[in-house]
């Protein structure tokens, strides 16, 4: 009986995700969910995209908190359209809560749609918000073994960004070791180095963006 609350639960997002998804295509905006600890660089990373995506793309951005709305007011500044949901104590974003969204933006003026996930290195993995995909980010300071510890957003990701890089002369990480493990998780995972701060690796992030933004065209 358990189990079977679980799955309706479930299966109630993925109709939801798929509705979503479909208003997505319809407008033709490419959608990433972006995913990580807390901490690990999402938002700064979208005040880059801002500066680096801005003056071609559309970009909108919606922030999941715990609470506050301190990140979308950091985006919106960047100059991204941005919508926060507080989540009042929700460790994810899941797909109603998305579709709640919505309306607060026209679609049809927007090229890319970023969610940025609550804080949590577990939970959003295990929702489907309709994105066409799922990115993570995982910085330098959380440690190498990460991706055997939590796999589930490693094998769900199609992108992972190792953010932080400037550091690295200051942590004990082997990013190859986390490249080898997340490939051994998840081989068509695609995998950059990144540093907000300096700029390293944006430029092929950027990139990879663009590409899927002009094949959803
Ligand atoms: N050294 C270094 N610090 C960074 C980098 N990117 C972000 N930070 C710092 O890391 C801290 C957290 O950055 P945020 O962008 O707020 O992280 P977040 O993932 O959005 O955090 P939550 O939304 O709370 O999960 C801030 O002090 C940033 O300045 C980077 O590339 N290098
Ligand atoms: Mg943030």
């Amino acid at each position: 009986m358990k189990v079977n609350v679980v799955k309706n639960i479930l299966d109630a997002n993925d109709r939801i995700a798929m509705e979503n998804r479909q208003r997505f295509d319809n407008n033709n905006v490419f959608t990433i969910n972006l995913m990580s600890s807390p901490g690990a660089g999402k938002t700064t990373l979208l005040e880059e995209m801002g500066k680096g995506l801005g003056d071609n793309f559309r970009v909108g951005v919606i922030e999941g908190d715990i609470q506050s709305s301190l990140d979308a007011e950091r985006v919106a500044k960047a100059g991204l359209a941005a919508v926060q949901i507080e989540t009042a104590g929700a460790c994810h974003l899941d797909a109603n809560m998305i579709q709640s969204c919505l309306g607060n933006f026209d679609l049809a003026e927007l090229d890319l749609m970023v969610v940025e996930n609550v804080g949590n290195l577990v939970c959003p993995a295990e929702f489907n918000t309709g994105e066409h995909a799922k990115v993570m980010l995982l910085s330098v300071t959380e440690g190498d073994d990460k991706p055997l510890k939590y796999p589930l957003m490693f094998r769900e990701s199609k992108v992972l960004l190792i953010s932080k890089t400037d550091l690295l002369p200051y942590v004990r990480c082997d990013v190859e070791l986390i490249k080898k493990t997340a490939k051994g998780l998840n081989p068509e995972i695609k995998i950059i180095e990144i540093s907000s701060y300096t700029g390293q690796g944006l430029e092929e992030w950027h990139g990879w963006l663009t590409e899927q933004i002009t094949r959803e065209r």
